[in-house]
Parts: structure tokens; sequence; C-alpha cells
């Protein structure tokens, strides 16, 4: 038994030299940032962003909830359409704090409903033209949090993806899609603000936990799949780093972690999205401040693609 003790220590051990924790590195990419919004155009609360194409975003605002889609306009962008956002009876404020564009429309990460602000009510929404929800599935698995400290992060990553890398999920079983009648093509990836954690689910006719894992911060504020790659941000809590993951032995892992770019101020980045378009070696690279610090509340730079 005690030799069983020790062996599990020296397991332990050994894993922890393995695997030190990252040491941040400089943004691959430009140290070249800049406001990407008109003035005062959102105000606060702007916290989630995703790149539908190279010229549409969508964004969310959490309070007043909103859904906005924009569309370049000279180096910045414009507001094209805005609409406010409800549950699926038509009812509440939910407090929408990340969006995903995926080939099977829109889905919005909620922490509570802001007219009942004292009660987590961790959701995924899904949204069509309107602005009342046309779907919706409560979020199971994740621990007690505040209900301003839920789900802050969103992103899907497709089927296609998963099974190529042999993604497994908590009890050890290799992920088939099959075994997840009505999902869709892909899994949603939801982080937690007050953990850091990121959790997988399948969206059926409820919502399936598959895995969860740690995106290499303290918490984070929005995830984004990259095709090749997971990209997870923190807000100022962490000094806006980046962390990379990517599946290895059926997990995600840490496979990086970058500081924000040296001239992206260190304010409340809640959203983050990258272009899924490379020019001349880069890609455009969005991120959201929830502050809107000196009245700008998007800002752009860029990622190199080898990155
Ligand atoms: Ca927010
Ligand atoms: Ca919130
Ligand atoms: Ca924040």
């Amino acid at each position: 038994m005690r030799i069983k003790v020790i062996g599990v220590f020296a397991v332990l051990a050994l894993s922890l030299v393995a695997s030190p924790a990252q040491a941040a590195t400089t943004w691959p990419g430009d140290s070249a940032t800049r406001t990407a919004d008109g003035s005062n155009v959102f105000g606060k609360n702007l916290s989630g962003l995703s790149f539908e194409s190279a010229n549409v975003v969508w964004a969310v605002k959490n309070s007043p909830s909103t859904l906005y889609r924009l569309v370049p306009s000279g180096s910045t962008w414009k507001v094209d359409q805005k609409r406010s956002l409800h549950y699926q009876d038509g009812q509440g404020d939910p407090d929408a704090e990340g969006v995903v564009s995926t080939p099977e429309g829109l889905f919005v990460a909620v922490e509570r409903d802001n007219d009942d602000g004292d009660v987590s009510a961790p959701k995924i929404l899904k949204y069509g033209t309107g602005s009342n929800a046309v779907a919706e599935w409560e979020l199971g698995g994740m621990p007690e949090v505040d209900p301003n400290d839920g789900p802050e992060a969103i992103s899907w990553v497709p089927d296609s993806y998963l099974t190529r890398n042999g993604f497994t999920d908590d009890s050890g079983r290799t992920y088939d899609p099959a075994d997840y009648p009505g999902h869709g093509s892909g899994l949603f990836f939801v982080g937690l603000e007050a953990t850091g954690e990121v959790y997988v689910y399948a969206l059926q006719g409820e919502a399936k936990l598959l895995a969860k894992f740690a995106s290499g911060h303290a918490q984070v504020m929005d995830l984004e799949f990259d095709g090749s790659k997971l990209w997870a941000i923190c807000d100022n809590n962490c000094n806006g780093q980046t962390t990379t993951l990517a599946i290895s032995s059926g997990k995600f892992r840490v496979t990086a972690k970058y500081n924000r770019p040296s001239t992206l101020p260190n304010t409340n980045l809640e959203g983050f999205a990258i272009s899924p378009s490379c020019v001349n070696g880069k890609k455009l690279v969005l991120w959201s401040d929830d502050d809107n610090k000196d009245g700008h509340a998007l800002r752009s730079g860029s990622l190199n693609c080898s990155g």
C-alpha cells in the first residue's frame, strides 16, 4: 500500500517536471494595434466577437442584451444590423457574454437573465434573424458560481477536426459523432469565467457534457477556433494574455501562452476573434473591450498566419 502511494507521488512529480506552467512569450503578430470602431458607438459591455466571414463579424453586448452585425468601413468596422436579444419565450434580457457564428447558425453564451440578476443561469441560446432565441439549452455540469462569473466564452469546433485528432471524452471514450444524434456537425466549447475551465457540449435536445479542461488561465473570457487550434483569452485579470490549445493523447492541452501585443491597452478584453482569411501572411484579429476605454470598444491587430 505504502509503495503504491509513493509510486503515485513519483508519477505526479514526474508529470509536473514534464509539463511546467507555460511561460508567456511575445504576441505572434504585429505589435501595432488600432481602434477599430467609431467613437462611442457601442458604449460599455461589448463582450463577444465572431467572424462569419472575412467581411462579416457578429458581436454581442451583455447589457442591454444586443446582437450586432458588423461590416468593414475603411480600416474600421461599422454596425450594419443591430437587435435586442430575448429568450425563446420573448422575455428577459440574456446576459450575453459570448457569440459564435457556425455553419449551423449563431449561438450566444449567457450567464444569467439580467432581469433576474441574482440567479446564475448558464445557457446557450441560438438565434435566427429575430430578437427571440429559436432554441435554448441549459448548461449542466458546471460548479455553482456567482451569477456574473459564469459562461463568458464560446466557440465551436467541427467534428472533422475532433475525430481527425482523436478527441476523447472524460470517460476516456473516443469521440464518435454518431453517438450524439441531432447534434449537428460540431461541438460547443464554453469557457467559465470563475475557474478558467472550458466545458465541451454536444447540443442535442439537451446539452450533453462530454469533457472539461483547463484553458491555461485563472479566468477565461473568449474562445476562438482557427481551424487548427483553440485560442483562449483572459482580460485585464491576466494582462490580456492568450493561450493556444490542441489535442494531444485525446485531450485539449495548452501548447503556448502569449502576451498581448505591446500596444494593446491592458483593459477589459472580453471578446476575441480571428479572421478566417490570410492576407500577406497575416490574419486580422479583433478584440472587444467591455469597458469601452477612451470611447472605443473594438481594437484590431494581426496574427501571423503561421502563428
Ligand atoms: Ca461583459
Ligand atoms: Ca455578465
Ligand atoms: Ca471582465
